[in-house]
């Protein structure tokens, strides 16, 4: 292995191998704890440490890393002390991720460390995201997300290497490429020569190189950081490597031949970068003996749990439930006030008072989720928005139009078509204080989105602490003819989540109110947007800042004979079916937040009348109805007069045809299911 020392000081030399042998022995002895059954699952990076390391030291330390599973040497290159980190693998409550997540699928703001999260590929645009950041308040800085070789597979990778390169983002993506994706050799997970070359299909530089060669590795990285940085641009690395042990300690190695360990620990980083300092005088064999033994004494003086990862650790059992709730949503942090945010928006638009600009003002529901968006890019500097065609074109519903000649394209995005990548960037913008929010073009395309929706912002918080400042905006139902990929109602597969809120208002007054307070509320909210409502409902709305709440239910309308509960075009229904019907006293509840429920006024309804139909556009089956209905016949069984019943659409995908589509909706079974219900 050839280094070139170039004109580092022997001070950084050595300072390189203190932390390129700091993880191997951490390492060495967690293997041992693994056995004894202190720690219960370990992803070893025995051999691939130069990378972790050379890249982790050639970055600023507040510079944003999105390690995975085998980067230890990221964790301790940033000084997390060791006795933390020894916590959380063991499952203790006062570990980085308090019991919740095992090995390295925690972050840490303090550490400018992104957690991941199992699915691998998502890491990457959320390195996106955190450059985004930077890029927009000018710093000089970029963002460094890691893959393995089986990682490049994945739609995530391509999504977000061809965003960074589209906006121009300094993010370095590092490939480490060990040979196998568990036991997939890289013959059957790519078929180019070599990843590397991916780079040039989306516009970017790239490099391979040798990744056990810690000084390759550290100054390679050191000079694209600077590139990124004045070029504006991402940069791909390949770093070639050897995978020492199993995927993960209990899985084995019998698939990989003999010899090609016998060719790798010839190349072990540790060996040869020790052998290089001995021989360019750096370093002596007694100052390697020395800090080994330094780095032992470092590593056994950090206390071990004897039990291990166990609940021996909550000695407090009747409070875990609580705790465990209270973590799933982020609190609201110390930012200003609405009434102070209004004030932002007066001073901005001293027109806004103009009677003749308010007179112009229209009252549709498209104009009040209008009105919301403006006035909170009014309010926060740091929203951005982003979607498809959302900037010069308006948008697929015209929703942003003129938004980007007033606040200009960096903060009014147009997005390739990637949805998952613009989730995971919104999330980067998020641990960099930004909010944002992302328009889906229609409800359904946010099935590609899903696994970042799901699985990053909705469970951040509760793994370790970092909120996902993300609004998601779903223009969603049916009424239209528009078929099955236009049409669908998916509300009630985010209610089953914990950590997403999912608002869903049925009135232009609601509808600002409740985006403007979704984009204020810290966490990730899901706000659904009746398509057919946004240009037949008309009705005035306040035209100052304002915000309602999430979380609680309204009140349509009070009857004696039967309560509907229900929510967006559910309620129109509601309304119209009452009018038509001033015979039947009907109590009208619009529930406006799916997640988290409003039981309170849940309860009232039942009470009021004794008689309740859940309605929703949304299929019968798994619908928002059925919890709803079990809830009211767990805890107010006494109120009833009649079992609930629950109104849906038809359990089949939502039919072009106009014919079929209008026998799918719920609407068309409401008369049947209100006049059963009264005469139970
Ligand atoms: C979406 C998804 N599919 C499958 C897995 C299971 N899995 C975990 S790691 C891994 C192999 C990853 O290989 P590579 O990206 O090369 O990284 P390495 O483990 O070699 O460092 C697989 C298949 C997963 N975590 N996520």
């Amino acid at each position: 292995m050839q280094f070139n020392r170039k004109d580092f000081s022997d001070e950084t030399l050595t300072e390189l191998y203190r932390n390129l042998l700091l993880p191997r022995m951490i390492e060495e002895k967690l293997l041992l704890l693994l056995r004894q059954g202190k720690v219960s699952k370990w992803f070893s990076g025995i051999g691939q440490e130069a990378i972790s390391v050379g890249a982790t030291l050639a970055l600023q330390p507040d510079e944003w890393i999105m390690p995975l599973h085998r980067n230890l040497g990221v964790f301790t290159s940033r000084k997390m002390p060791l006795q933390e980190l020894i916590k959380q693998w063991q499952g203790s409550p006062d570990g980085y991720s308090k019991g919740r997540e095992r090995s390295f699928h925690f972050g840490n703001k303090d550490f400018f460390i992104s957690g991941m999260i199992s699915h691998l590929g998502p890491q990457l645009a959320v390195a996106d995201g955190a450059a985004l950041a930077y890029k927009l308040r000018n710093e000089e800085k970029v963002a460094l997300a890691f893959t393995g070789d089986g990682g490049t597979s994945e739609g995530d990778f391509h999504e977000a290497l061809n965003v960074a390169a589209v906006w121009g983002l300094p993010v370095i993506f590092i490939i480490e490429n060990n040979g196998y994706g568990l036991s997939t050799p890289v013959s059957e997970q790519y078929h180019c020569k070599s990843l590397v070359d991916k780079a040039k299909g989306y516009g970017m530089e790239g490099i391979q190189i040798d990744g056990n060669n810690i000084l390759s590795v550290y100054d390679t990285v050191k000079g694209v950081r600077e590139y990124c940085i004045e070029q504006k641009k991402p940069y791909l690395i390949e770093c070639m490597t050897f995978r020492m042990r199993g995927h993960e300690e209990a899985s084995g190695v019998k698939y990989v031949p003999k010899e090609m360990f016998e060719e790798w620990i010839e190349k072990d980083p540790i060996k040869n970068y020790e052998r290089f300092l001995v021989e360019e005088a750096v370093l002596s064999n007694l100052d390697i003996a020395a800090i080994r033994r330094e780095l032992k004494s470092y590593i056994d003086s950090c206390p071990i749990e004897p039990e291990g990862a166990s609940h021996y650790f909550f000695s407090d059992k009747t409070s875990i439930s609580a705790n465990e709730l209270e973590d799933v949503y982020a609190k609201p942090s110390a930012q200003p006030t609405v009434a102070e945010l209004s004030e932002r928006i007066q001073d901005a638009t001293p027109a806004s008072n103009n009677p003749e600009v308010q007179a112009e003002r229209g009252v549709r529901f498209i104009d009040a989720i209008k009105e919301g968006l403006h006035q909170s890019m009014l309010a926060h500097p740091e929203l951005i928005l982003m979607g498809q065609d959302i900037a010069e074109y308006g948008g697929a519903f015209k929703i942003t139009e003129g938004l980007v000649n007033e606040f200009g394209k960096e903060r009014v995005r147009n997005t390739p078509l990637c949805e998952s990548a613009i989730i995971g960037t919104a999330l980067g913008l998020s641990l960099e204080g930004f909010k944002s929010v992302v328009e889906m073009q229609f409800a359904d395309f946010v099935t590609v989105g899903f696994n970042q929706i799901i699985n990053n912002l909705a469970k951040i918080h509760y793994r370790w602490g970092q909120n996902a400042d993300v609004v998601i905006r779903m223009p969603t139902g049916a009424g239209v003819g528009a078929g099955p990929f236009h049409s669908q109602s998916n509300e009630a597969w985010f209610v089953h989540t914990p950590g997403l809120k999912v608002v869903y208002p049925s009135t232009p007054e609601d509808a600002k109110g409740l985006l403007i307070a979704a984009i204020n509320d810290p966490n990730p909210v899901m706000f659904f947007e009746h398509k057919v409502l946004y240009r037949s409902l008309h009705a005035d709305f306040p035209r100052e800042y304002y915000e309602v709440e999430i979380g609680k239910a309204r009140q349509v309308r009070i009857g004696d004979d039967v309560s509907i509960i229900t929510y967006g075009m559910g309620v129109i229904w509601a309304e119209k079916y009452a009018d038509a019907h001033p015979d039947i006293s009907i109590n009208i509840l619009d529930l406006r937040t799916l997640l988290p429920l409003d039981y309170k006024a849940i309860r009232n309804a039942v009470n009021s009348t004794g008689k309740v139909l859940v309605l929703h556009e949304d299929t019968l089956t798994g619908g928002i109805g059925g919890e709803v209905a079990a809830w009211i016949a767990q805890n107010c069984f006494e109120f009833l007069d009649a079992p609930v019943m629950r109104c849906g659409s038809l359990d089949t995908p939502v039919p072009f045809n106009l014919e079929l589509e209008k026998n799918f909706l719920a609407e068309s079974r409401l008369n049947e299911m209100i006049q059963k219900l009264l005469h139970y």
